[in-house]
């Protein structure tokens, strides 16, 4: 008697045998092998959508914080924080049995208004921006000690061609940022994962500058638990090949992989457009919106094989993974149908706009049990 059959002998015997209502879910089943999550929103937490608060229940293990702890969100003035979605993100996945992450603490894109320049507008020097960087990420890391598991310390740093992105910490204080800002997390909560974080790490340029920069930080002592590959693939992009190198190359530098905020932009993108930079945007064409009653059945294949090629590359490399996080419960609320095109219809999760579990997770479950 095959596998399969005997356990389903097993499972009629024990009366479980598996129903529409009892399909293995996804935490269930790769929860097995790494953290399985998904991004909320204030919606979520609040209980203004139940639909996706359900399904967080339900397939997942581990939520981050969609915006709510982002620089700008929590610290509007440098002696004022807003707290109260971040606290009420935490306490949501506390009272639900979830993991929560941390994100994020130093990155270009909605940092605090305030945090480069002076009163009078002028940027702030080295000695001032370094200073306040401190109490951002001490005073941040510090309210959640213990609770949150990991963090991503650094988000988005580089550039496509490997260069250092030049942001206002970069231009500021220099290439140290990087250290200072791992080196003041550690020390609010030496207990929590440390990360860098960014997208387009499939790109072989981008890979070596993460790898250097991961080598950096531990030769000078820093903590650094893991790569967080976005993953925000396209319906053509990128190669699972190069996907699968840049985890061995990050996993050769000494670190594991998690892939923090996977998603798949079904839609075609302006002017051969890569990438994740939330700055980009493109004017609306109906040309750009092909699939506004729903995928053709050529659609719906790709869409299906572009996340069984990534999760194929995900199996195959388990050991080294410590989370794969969506960015998003349901189309619906993706931010890919506002970017880099606002006002569209895209498909690029787990649970179509009615709540609905999409075929391709069952796939992806049967792809994690069969190699077992
Ligand atoms: O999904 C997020 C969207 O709702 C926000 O408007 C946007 C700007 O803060 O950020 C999006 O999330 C980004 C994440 O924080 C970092 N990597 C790229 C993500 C998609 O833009």
């Amino acid at each position: 008697m095959n596998k399969k059959i005997a356990l389903f002998c097993v499972s009629l015997l024990l009366g479980t045998a598996t129903t529409q209502a009892q399909k293995p879910t996804l935490k269930e089943t790769l929860g097995k092998d790494f953290l399985v999550g998904a991004a909320v929103n204030v919606d979520i937490v609040n209980g203004r959508d139940e639909g996706s608060a359900d399904i967080v229940r339900k397939h997942f293990n581990s939520i981050v914080a969609e915006n709510c702890m982002k620089g700008e969100e929590i610290h509007p003035e440098e002696h004022r924080y807003n707290w109260t979605d971040a606290d009420k993100t935490v306490q949501w996945g506390e009272e639900n049995g979830q993991v929560v992450i941390g994100h994020c603490l130093v990155w270009h894109s909605q940092p605090p208004k305030w945090m480069f320049t002076d009163k009078q507008g002028k940027p702030v020097t080295r000695a001032v921006l370094i200073d306040r960087m401190y109490h951002h990420i001490t005073d941040v890391v510090t309210r959640y000690k213990g609770r949150i598991k990991g963090w991503d310390v650094v988000n988005e740093a580089f550039n496509d061609d490997g260069t250092y992105r030049k942001t206002p910490y970069y231009k500021i204080i220099g290439e140290d940022y990087f250290e200072l800002a791992f080196k003041f997390a550690h020390e609010a909560d030496p207990d929590a994962e440390l990360y860098y974080n960014d997208y387009s790490l499939s790109n072989p340029a981008k890979r070596d500058a993460v790898c250097r920069l991961v080598r950096r930080l531990k030769e000078k002592g820093c903590r650094i638990d893991a790569v967080g590959m976005q993953s925000h693939h396209g319906y053509d992009y990128p190669s699972p090949e190069e996907y699968e190198k840049s985890i061995k190359a990050f996993v050769a530098a000494g670190v594991k992989v998690q892939m923090t905020e996977f998603d798949i932009n079904m839609l075609p993108r302006p002017e051969n457009f890569h990438g994740a930079e939330v700055g980009q945007n493109f004017q609306y064409d109906t040309k750009y919106n092909p699939y506004t009653k729903g995928l053709t059945k050529k659609a719906n294949k790709i869409f299906e094989q572009q996340y069984l090629n990534f999760f194929k590359v995900i199996e195959r490399n388990k050991k080294d993974i410590l989370r794969v996080t969506l960015w998003g419960v349901t189309d619906a609320t993706s931010w890919l149908n506002d970017w880099p095109i606002h006002g569209r219809t895209n498909y690029p999760l787990l649970f179509d706009r009615d709540y609905k579990e999409k075929p391709v997770v069952q796939k992806i479950i049967k792809m994690f049990e069969e190699n077992r």
